[in-house]
């Protein structure tokens, strides 16, 4: 089964595909550029830009938005994850973290994939809970991934990716639309 996925980012796809397989789904890549609403809830940017691609493209399809909320930091940078990382980028991070101890600095990653088919619109939200480090470490991953480390680990999602395919937002998120996307999958044939 294939499913059509509208994002600009390459390792979406990939994490998204490693998650798939174990349901006999391939996640596949298009690029309808859509508006990104400015919300708090990830699940709301995602319901609105599944809507604006499903009206361009006129087929069921996926959208993910995704983040990373930092408790010292009041919930920042939450849903401006993507803008925030190419202005300030990880190091910006650390920077504005260098005084927050190391039992105050609590961190989650969350994704919200939403799905529409023109008249089911779905939601499915996953998270991993973890700590940001005191600096960059590995080069693993992407994004915020050399300074964010899940709970139970001691290595950063950037020195060891591996976990990611078990324990990541992304693979909770994704997981639960494939075992949704079965079922619909056999409901409509
Ligand atoms: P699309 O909107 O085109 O899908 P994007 O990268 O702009 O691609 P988002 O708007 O959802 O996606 O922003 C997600 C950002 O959150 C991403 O660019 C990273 O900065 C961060 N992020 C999300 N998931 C991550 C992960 O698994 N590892 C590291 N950083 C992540």
């Amino acid at each position: 089964m294939i499913v059509l996925f509208s994002t600009t980012n390459k390792h979406k796809i990939r994490e998204a595909n490693e998650t798939g397989k174990i349901y006999g789904i391939g996640f596949e890549q298009i690029n309808c550029i859509y508006p990104e609403i400015r919300d708090e809830k990830f699940e709301n940017i995602a319901s609105e830009g599944v809507k604006y691609v499903y009206e361009k493209i006129k087929k069921p399809v996926i959208v993910e938005d995704s983040g990373i909320i930092i408790d010292a930091l009041n919930s920042f940078p939450g849903t401006f994850s993507a803008y925030i990382e190419k202005k300030l980028g990880n190091k910006g991070i650390l920077n504005l973290m260098r005084d927050v101890e190391e039992r105050n600095r609590t961190a989650r990653y969350i994704s919200a994939v939403a799905f529409f088919d023109g008249k089911i619109l779905k939601t499915f939200v996953g998270t991993v809970e973890g700590k940001i480090s005191t600096g960059e470490r590995g080069s693993g991953g992407f994004g915020y991934d050399p300074i964010f480390i899940p709970n139970g680990y001691k290595e950063t999602f950037g020195e060891n990716p591996e976990p990611k395919k078990e324990i990541s937002h992304r693979r909770k998120s994704v997981e639960t639309f494939c075992k949704f996307y079965v079922k619909y999958n056999e409901d409509i044939k």
